[in-house]
C-alpha cells in the first residue's frame, strides 16, 4: 500500500474554533488515516486520527495568530501505511471575541474623543477606524489596550468609528468589527428656553394642536423671506411634545451673525435639536469655546428676541427667556420684548411676516390673505390651533407698532 491521499484541503473553521482537513483516498474499506499537525517552524508534531469515512477531521486545541502544517497518512489495518501527503499550510486567526459596546464620548478637558470597547485585554492588537460620515475611506489607528484617545480632529462634523481585534498591527487574523459609534466636533452645545404667547396654556407650558395634529412641516420653514435659511434639518416625525420649528441664532458681542440652526420647540419651551444628538440643547458649529455671544430666538408669527446680555458659550444652564421680561435685550429703557403671560413671559405673537415690526403689513399680507384658512401650518394662525380666525386678528391688533429691536429685524 503506497498511495499517498490526494486533494488535501485545510480551512479554519471560526464557528468550532478548529481547522478542519479534508482529502481523497481510492480506498475505503479497512483504512484509517494520522493526521499531523504543528505550527509552522516547530518540530514536533501533534496527531489526530480518523477512521471516518468521510475522509476528514476537525483539528482543535488551536493557537490563535498561528499558521499551523498539515499532513495526512493513510494506514492500511491489514498491511502497511502510505507515505505522508506533502504539507498544507493554514493560518488559524485571532480566536478570541469581537470587540463590543464601543463608545465614544468627547473629553470636556482636552477635546479629545475617548473610545472605549469591551474585549480581550491582552495579547491582541486593537485596529480604530474612524472616518467622516459619507467620507468613503477610513483613517486608523492601533492600540493594544481596550480604549483609545482620538486627538481633537478639525471641522465641525459627524464621524463614525469602528474597531476591531487583529494579530498584529497590519490586521492579521482579524475578528469581524464591533458595533459603529458616532461622534461630532468643534460643535458647541447651547442651552435656551423661550415661550410663545400664542400657544401659550398654563403652568409654563405650550399648547401644540399643530403637532398633534400633524400640521407641523417635518423640514425646517424657515426657508423663505425673509429668514432665508438655507439649513436641511428635517425629522419624519416630531416628538409628540414639540410645538414648532424656531431657529437659535448666534450673534457675536458686536452683534455680527455667526452662526444659526432650526430646533425643535418643545411644550416647556426647551429646545432641542432636530436629530435628538442633545437632549436639552442645540448643537453649533463655529463658535470659539468659552466666548460671550448674543443668543437670538426667532419665530415664524412671533417677534423675534435676543438675550439681554451676552452669554458664555457652551453654557450649563439654559438661558431662560420665560422667568423675565428683561431677560430679552430692550430698545431703549421700553422693556416690551416679551409679554407676561401669567407668571411666565414669552415671546410676543403678531409678527405674522417675521420681519422683526408688529405693522399692518402683517394683516395686509398675512392674515387678510389666510384669513378663514382652517387645518393648515400657516403664519397667519397667531394662536396655532390650526385656523385664521378673528381670535387671531385679536391677538395681533392690539400690539400693532411694537418691534423686535434692531439687531434681529430682517
Ligand atoms: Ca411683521
Ligand atoms: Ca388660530
Amino acid at each position: 500500500m503506497t498511495n499517498v491521499p490526494q486533494n488535501i484541503t485545510t480551512n479554519y473553521d471560526a464557528t468550532n474554533a478548529a481547522i478542519t482537513v479534508s482529502w481523497v483516498y481510492p480506498v475505503s474499506n479497512n483504512i484509517d488515516y494520522t493526521i499531523q499537525y504543528r505550527p509552522v517552524g516547530t518540530t514536533n508534531w501533534q496527531t489526530s486520527t480518523s477512521t471516518s469515512a468521510s475522509n476528514s477531521v476537525n483539528l482543535t486545541g488551536l493557537s490563535s495568530c498561528t499558521a499551523y502544517e498539515v499532513a495526512v497518512q493513510a494506514n492500511c489495518l491489514s498491511s502497511n501505511t502510505s507515505s505522508n501527503t506533502a504539507t498544507t499550510s493554514v493560518y488559524v486567526p485571532l480566536t478570541t471575541a469581537t470587540p463590543t459596546g464601543l463608545t465614544a464620548t468627547p473629553s470636556a478637558s482636552t477635546g479629545d474623543i475617548e473610545l472605549n470597547w469591551s474585549g480581550t485585554a491582552t495579547g491582541v492588537t486593537y485596529i480604530v477606524e474612524y472616518r467622516e460620515v459619507g467620507a468613503s475611506t477610513w483613517q486608523s489607528a492601533t492600540t493594544t489596550t481596550t480604549n483609545y484617545s482620538l486627538p481633537e480632529l478639525e471641522g465641525c462634523s459627524e464621524y463614525e468609528v469602528q474597531v476591531f481585534a487583529a494579530c498584529d498591527a497590519n490586521g492579521t487574523g482579524a475578528t469581524p468589527y464591533s458595533n459603529i459609534a458616532s461622534f461630532s466636533t468643534g460643535k458647541t452645545i447651547v442651552k435656551v428656553k423661550a415661550l410663545l404667547q400664542g400657544t401659550y396654556d398654563v403652568g409654563g407650558l405650550m399648547r401644540n394642536d399643530l403637532v398633534q395634529e400633524n400640521l407641523v412641516d417635518l423640514a425646517q420653514p424657515y426657508n423663505t423671506s425673509p429668514w432665508n435659511y438655507t439649513g436641511t434639518e428635517s425629522v419624519t416625525s416630531l416628538p409628540t411634545n414639540a410645538v414648532d420649528w424656531v431657529i437659535v441664532e448666534i450673534q457675536d458681542a458686536s452683534n455680527q451673525y455667526v452662526t444659526s440652526t432650526a430646533a425643535i420647540l418643545l411644550q416647556d419651551g426647551s429646545i432641542v435639536d432636530y436629530n435628538g444628538t442633545v437632549s436639552d440643547g442645540v448643537e453649533l458649529c463655529g463658535l470659539a469655546a468659552n466666548t460671550p455671544y448674543y443668543i437670538v430666538v426667532r419665530h415664524r408669527n412671533h417677534l423675534d428676541v435676543m438675550s439681554a446680555n451676552t452669554v458664555t458659550l457652551p453654557n450649563s444652564t439654559s438661558y431662560d427667556f420665560t422667568t423675565a421680561v428683561n431677560q430679552a435685550s430692550t430698545i431703549g429703557t421700553t422693556v416690551n420684548q416679551l409679554v407676561d403671560v401669567g407668571g411666565f413671559f414669552a415671546l410676543r405673537a403678531g409678527d405674522l411676516d417675521g420681519d422683526g415690526f408688529i405693522l399692518v403689513g402683517d394683516f395686509n399680507d398675512v392674515y387678510q390673505v389666510e384669513s378663514s384658512i382652517v387645518n393648515q401650518y400657516v403664519k397667519g394662525d397667531v394662536n396655532m390651533d390650526s385656523n385664521v380666525t378673528v381670535a387671531d386678528f385679536n391677538i395681533y391688533q392690539p400690539v400693532v407698532s411694537i418691534s423686535a429691536v434692531s439687531a434681529v429685524r430682517y
